[in-house]
């Protein structure tokens, strides 16, 4: 099928893009090949919300969350973890090493240890800056669009059609210290159904939690709606329940299993990346709030 291999993910992550999308090409599985995606953010210290160099919460502490989804149903997810770069990679450590589906904080990190992940530093010294900075007004208010990149969600298909995907982000900017967003919570920052399809989701992680977004997206698709009119009508389910919307931004990605994606988001400025046929394009991603 001309079509396969497939990869998309959230905002403008060129390279994250276009490593998984020359993996999967070369063959890899859609779970690796989206855990490879990822990893390329969770090691650039210049992305300020993924892995190392992310954002801290209020008390300067890097916490990162992460999950991933295989295409047989399985999954695995890491919460609220410090000092380790690769959550992604982690996630799936949890999901293939051991009982659990989910493991959170110093528990989470010791496995990671226990499996060969280093321990690293992820705060910088700009990150401790802006933290400072932050502090002389402490003013908590999600931002939309931060710098027009954000979480990382990325959902691949391999030369098989099969669907896996990854998410993961070091969350909120200034968050209370122990906040968990929806990046890691299976159904509300990802879901994969390898018989239909896909969907992560990105921006204010409390909203999407609340509707069990990617979750939504797959079971719609499910009933027969394209992945395009699924993240329309996952995004209306948030902006029908008030003018809170206005304030925050949130964005889903789709894949089905015919490999037909889409996109939609509430606020303008939000784009996606996609790799099909070899070519790995940037796309402008529609939105709700047109006033
Ligand atoms: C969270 N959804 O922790 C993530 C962060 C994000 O725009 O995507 N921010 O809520």
């Amino acid at each position: 099928n001309k079509n396969f291999p497939i990869s998309i993910c959230t905002w403008g992550f060129v390279n994250a893009n276009a490593k998984a999308g020359e993996s999967l090409k070369n063959g890899l599985n859609a779970l690796d090949a989206a855990i490879a995606g990822v990893a390329v953010e969770e090691e650039d210290i210049r992305n300020t919300t993924v892995g190392k160099g992310g954002t801290p919460d209020r008390k300067g502490n890097v916490t990162l969350d992460a999950c991933v989804m295989d295409s047989n149903g399985d999954c695995g997810a890491v919460l609220c973890v410090e000092n380790i770069t690769n959550v992604a990679a982690l996630a799936k450590k949890v999901m293939t090493d051991t009982p659990h589906v989910i493991l959170a904080g110093k528990g989470a990190e010791e496995f990671g240890y226990s499996q060969g992940f280093k321990k690293e530093n992820l705060l910088t010294e700009s990150s401790k800056k802006a933290l400072d900075n932050w502090k002389k007004t402490s003013e908590y208010k999600p931002i939309i669009n931060i710098e027009n990149h954000d979480t990382i969600g990325m959902l691949c298909m391999d030369k098989n059609g099969d669907i896996a995907g990854a998410c993961s982000t070091s969350g909120l900017a200034y968050k209370m210290k122990g906040r968990v967003g929806d990046s890691p919570i299976i159904g509300s920052g990802l879901f994969i159904d390898n018989e239909v399809g896909g969907a992560v989701a990105t921006g204010l992680g409390e909203e999407v939690v609340k509707t069990v977004g990617s979750f939504l997206i797959v079971e719609l698709m499910r009933q027969g709606k394209t992945p395009q009119e699924a993240c329309e009508e996952a995004i209306k389910r948030i902006t029908s329940k008030g003018d809170d919307y206005k304030d925050f931004q949130i964005a889903y990605i789709a894949m089905n299993k015919a490999g037909e994606t889409g996109a939609y988001c509430i606020h303008k400025g939000f784009a996606m990346m996609k790799y099909q046929d070899d070519k790995n394009e940037r796309v402008e991603v529609d939105y709700f709030n047109k006033i």
